[in-house]
């Protein structure tokens, strides 16, 4: 279902005049309550009358992470404190967080962005949706919660943890929506199967999953194990949390809600715009936020835009995957690896159960690399020649597709510590070192 069809299928010629209206009057708004924007546009020797089309948008610097962490934490804010009606943070590895503050009105655009992502997954108000992302600070828990709500779904507010309840509930109460990170579901996917209560007996149709970097051949797993279909769902607390896009009923590409976040891919090195198509740094500027507006935002994700028109109506333009963010990215004796590739290989192999970790140091000035993966109890062998076999074809392939070869353990099923949100496939001790 198209929740808001006037904006969802406008002609795209529409869209962008409309995107300009927008850019011009949020580039006023930081220009004249923001004081970093206003110096920075300055500097660069730009005013908002500059900005006529959303063409101008190149115009203007990009903002970063760096910058949300500089001006920490309301320093950002285009909006009195008194407007300010809600807080999100997330959590960086290091120091201090990153903090958003919302407005009523950021607050009813994501619930609009939020309604829009759980319609085009089929549900509405006769559906259950089990919200199993963690609630608080990250904006998982209540942006699933809150698009739930305003589509007229129950929710039922699990957050994440308590598996057994979890699986009791997602039962009793007839959960046909499930909403977690793609890992979490894995481990939901195992801790259904032990519950001892059959497939059939839960009403589960629809995975709703994101918050993290997952392959095709993770859906394919996913919708296997669960008998669902598994959609991906977007976003990032800097620009407002679950609902910047979402999957349509054709799963071929994440649609933007462009009205409301205008995307860029941008060379990562030099910053310079991308021609259409290329994989490159997402970067987003929020057009109707009034709290925090962001201007080109750096997001770090990596991925491309297809402006084909979907099959399904929409004009929306569609994300690919996330390949990874640039700082996941490992370079290990020189060569690129995303954590994503590993798993794409994994999950294609019949033997292998989707729980994988990397492990990455540096002995004796060279890089080591070793995959931990777990063996699917049918295959798990005694049988000496038998595992060498399958390290070998793992080794081979992953040497294929990665360019560098890395030493394979083969680990019992269930040997690797489960996530209850966002997974931490890698350990890179070099980084200590
Ligand atoms: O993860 C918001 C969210 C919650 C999205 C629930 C979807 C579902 P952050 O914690 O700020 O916000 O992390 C944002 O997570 O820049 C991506 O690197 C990654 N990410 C989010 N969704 C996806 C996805 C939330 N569907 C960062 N596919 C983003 C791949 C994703 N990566």
């Amino acid at each position: 279902m198209i929740w808001n069809e006037a904006m969802e299928c406008m002609r795209r010629e529409d869209l962008r005049k409309l995107q300009g209206i927008r850019l011009k009057k949020v580039v006023e708004r930081v220009y004249h309550n923001c004081e970093p924007y206003r110096k920075r546009m300055q500097e660069a020797g730009i005013s908002p009358a500059d900005i006529n089309s959303i063409d101008d948008i190149v115009k203007l610097p990009f903002t970063s992470k760096k910058d949300l962490r500089d001006y920490y934490p309301f320093g950002l804010l285009s909006s009195p404190m008194s407007e300010i009606v809600r807080l999100h943070a997330s959590s960086g590895t290091t120091g201090k967080p990153i903090v958003v503050g919302y407005t009523r009105n950021d607050l009813n655009i994501w619930n609009e962005v939020g309604a829009r992502c759980f319609s085009a997954y089929g549900l509405g108000k006769n559906d259950v949706v089990q919200i199993s992302y963690g609630y608080g600070l990250f904006t998982g828990g209540l942006g699933a919660h809150n698009a739930v709500e305003t589509i007229g779904g129950t929710v039922i507010p699990m957050s994440s943890g308590n598996t057994e309840k979890q699986i009791m509930l997602m039962h009793d109460f007839g959960a046909v929506g499930l909403a977690c990170t793609p890992s979490y579901a894995l481990f939901l996917a195992d801790a259904m199967k032990e519950s001892g209560i059959s497939r059939e007996e839960f009403k589960l149709k629809v995975g709703i999953f994101g918050a993290e970097p997952w392959t095709e051949a993770m859906r394919r797993e996913l919708q296997e194990k669960l008998g669902i279909k598994a959609y991906d769902i977007y976003g990032l607390t800097e620009i407002i949390g679950p609902g910047v896009g979402h999957e349509c009923e054709y799963q071929d590409g994440t649609h933007l809600c462009e009205d409301h976040f205008f995307p860029e891919i941008i060379d990562p090195e030099t910053g310079e715009s991308l021609p259409e198509g290329s994989q490159g740094e997402l970067v987003f500027t929020t057009l109707t936020k009034d709290g925090m507006p962001l201007i080109r935002f750096r997001t770090r994700d990596l991925t491309n835009l297809n402006y084909e028109q979907c099959a399904c109506g929409r004009t929306s333009v569609r994300m690919g995957r996330i390949l990874g963010r640039s700082d996941d990215m490992l370079i290990i004796r020189g060569v690129n690896v995303f954590p994503s590739q590993v798993e794409s290989v994994i999950c294609e192999m019949p033997e292998l159960e989707p729980h994988y970790m990397l492990y990455v140091d540096r002995i004796n000035n060279l890089d080591t690399f070793e995959v931990h993966v777990e063996v699917k109890e049918e295959f798990y062998s005694d049988e000496m020649s038998k595992m060498i076999d399958l390290r070998k074809r793992i080794a081979h392939r992953l040497q294929s597709v990665l360019g560098i070869g890395p030493d394979i353990k083969l680990v019992e099923p269930r040997s690797i510590e489960r996530s209850q949100g966002k997974a931490k496939r890698v350990i890179d001790k070099r980084k200590f070192n």
